[in-house]
């Protein structure tokens, strides 16, 4: 990947894809395409062929996907997988005819079968039941994996495979509803705090363990990835992750302490906890020379700071 060659980032204004859109920008490549959702429906074929035909993008990130959290998962399952087996069927197939150098696909940790030994080795996927709280997700990103894989068996194309842990960090969503746990307990804290609210929420036990990566790091990573790794064969994606992970209730605690947050939590056990853990293992990663560099109290922190500015530039907490 060349300072000017046309790269295309799909999903540039959610979590991961504006981390990637920063850092190819910090790193001055030079020809960076973007569009917006208003601009370029993923979901629609047409428009898609016409944007790949007119742009000609040498690199692809597929950072674009219809995510969220345990809750969201649950409420819109129609969404979580048509709208990504639409995204990827359009993107890889487009990709291939437009005969795109090499793409990046983004799945997740959810992959994995709900009582997959710890940690989570690439090999496990497809040997056990998925977790019923997010298996339409699941099934179209496994989906977007065998995909790249049938490509590049076939058509010898270049398209690989990623798959990171929880996600968090700037411009990820605060949306109680559909946010994830780390974003969705920054706001519940600091909301607590600003009106002297002695307790806090948590779904579920709090006893759930889960692996959190800063969103910057794994820009980093896909880029690297990009670089340096190049047609995956069958099985081989790559997970990418810190390889350490945490229970719910102490999460809760670190961001309590970054925030400045005395108060108590409390458990609504009437909410799902999902599976019980997801710790991947990185050994595949550390080998191609890759490992995370933020640690999850440096993360949350800057995290919470981004956060507090948002809010505080648009007067109110408005997301
Ligand atoms: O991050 P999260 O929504 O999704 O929830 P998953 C993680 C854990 O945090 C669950 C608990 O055990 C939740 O019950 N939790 C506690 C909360 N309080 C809260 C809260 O206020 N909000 C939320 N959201 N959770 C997702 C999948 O699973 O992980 C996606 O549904 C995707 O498909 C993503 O794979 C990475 O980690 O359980």
């Amino acid at each position: 990947m060349l300072k000017d060659s046309r790269i295309f980032v799909a999903g540039h204004t959610g979590l991961v894809g504006s981390a990637i859109y920063r850092q190819l920008q910090s790193s001055g490549y030079t020809n960076v395409i973007v569009k917006s959702s208003k601009e370029l429906d993923l979901r629609q074929s047409e428009a898609v062929n016409h944007f790949f035909e007119n742009n000609q993008p040498e690199y692809v990130f597929m950072a674009a996907a219809k995510v969220g959290g345990i809750y969201a998962n649950y409420r819109y399952p129609v969404e979580f997988i048509t709208d990504n087996l639409s995204i990827q069927l359009n993107i890889i197939q487009a990709a291939h005819r437009y005969q795109v150098t090499k793409l990046l696909f983004l799945g997740s940790s959810c992959i994995y079968p709900k009582h997959s030994e710890q940690p989570i080795r690439e090999e496990y996927l497809l040997d056990g039941k998925l977790e019923p709280t997010n298996e339409p997700y699941a099934i179209a990103k496994i989906a977007g994996i065998k995909m790249c894989e049938a490509y590049n068996r076939q058509y010898g194309t270049d398209f690989i495979s990623v798959m990171p842990t929880n996600i968090y960090g700037i411009q990820d969503n605060f949306n109680l509803e559909s946010a994830h746990v780390l974003p969705a307990l920054i706001r519940k804290i600091i909301e607590a705090k600003q009106s002297n609210t002695e307790t806090v929420e948590l779904w579920g036990t709090g006893k759930p363990r889960r692996e959190f990566l800063f969103s910057d790091d794994l820009a980093d990573a896909c880029i690297y990835l990009m670089q340096k790794y190049s047609n995956q064969d069958i099985g081989e994606f790559v997970n990418v992750g810190t390889g350490e992970d945490i229970a719910i209730a102490d999460l809760a605690d670190i961001i309590a302490q970054a925030v400045g947050y005395t108060g108590r939590f409390v458990y609504n056990d009437s909410k799902p906890d999902g599976v019980s853990r997801k710790r991947l293992d990185v050994e595949r990663m550390k080998k191609l020379g890759w490992e995370a560099q933020t640690s999850l109290t440096e993360g949350i922190a800057r995290t919470v700071r981004w956060y507090e500015q948002q809010s505080e530039q648009a007067g109110a907490i408005r997301i």
